[in-house]
C-alpha cells in the first residue's frame, strides 16, 4: 500500500522570489496537510548529504552549491498516496516539460532550479523527513 508521507523543499530561488506562499497554498489545496514545516540554510555538506544519491552524477556538484545557496523551506506532508500524488502536483523535473498549472511549470525557472523537492518513494520520504525533523517538530 502507498504510503502517507512525502518530504518537500522549496528551492532556493523559488524562496527568494517570494514564490513560497503560493507553493504552499497550491499544496494546501491539493489536500496534503502539514505535518513539520521550517526555514532552514543548508550548508554544502548538509545539502551534498541530503542529494548523495546523485553524487556520480555531472550536475552534482552544481546542485549542491544552488541547493546551500540561500534559505529553503522544508515541510512533511501527509495524504493518502503522498509520494504520487506531490509529484503529480509538483510536474515534471524540467519545468519546460512540466505539464501547465504545476508548481514547476509555474514557479520553476530551468532544470535545476525547478522550485520544488519532492520524494521519489515512500523509502526516501522516511529517509528524508529523518533528516530535515526531529520527533518535537512534528504534529
Ligand atoms: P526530481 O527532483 O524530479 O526527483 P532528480 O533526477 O532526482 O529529479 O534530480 C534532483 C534535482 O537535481 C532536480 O530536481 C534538479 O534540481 C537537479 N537536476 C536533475 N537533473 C539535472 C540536470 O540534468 N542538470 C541540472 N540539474 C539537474
Ligand atoms: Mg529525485
Amino acid at each position: 500500500m502507498a504510503g502517507k508521507i512525502t518530504l518537500t523543499i522549496i528551492k532556493p530561488t523559488a524562496f527568494r522570489n517570494n514564490n513560497a506562499g503560493a507553493i504552499l497554498k497550491m499544496i494546501n489545496e491539493a489536500g496534503f496537510k502539514f505535518k513539520a514545516l521550517k526555514l532552514v540554510k543548508l550548508t554544502s555538506g548538509q545539502a551534498g548529504l541530503f542529494y548523495s544519491v546523485h553524487k556520480d552524477k555531472p550536475f552534482y556538484e552544481s546542485l549542491v552549491q544552488f541547493m546551500s545557496s540561500g534559505p529553503v523551506i522544508t515541510a512533511l506532508l501527509e495524504k493518502d498516496n503522498a509520494v504520487n500524488d506531490f509529484r503529480t502536483l509538483i510536474g515534471a523535473t524540467n519545468p519546460e516539460k512540466a505539464e501547465k498549472g504545476t508548481v514547476r511549470y509555474l514557479y520553476g525557472t530551468d532544470l535545476q532550479q525547478n522550485a520544488v523537492h519532492g520524494s521519489d518513494s515512500d523509502e526516501n520520504a522516511i529517509i528524508e523527513s529523518d533528516f530535515f525533523f526531529s520527533k518535537i517538530e512534528r504534529f
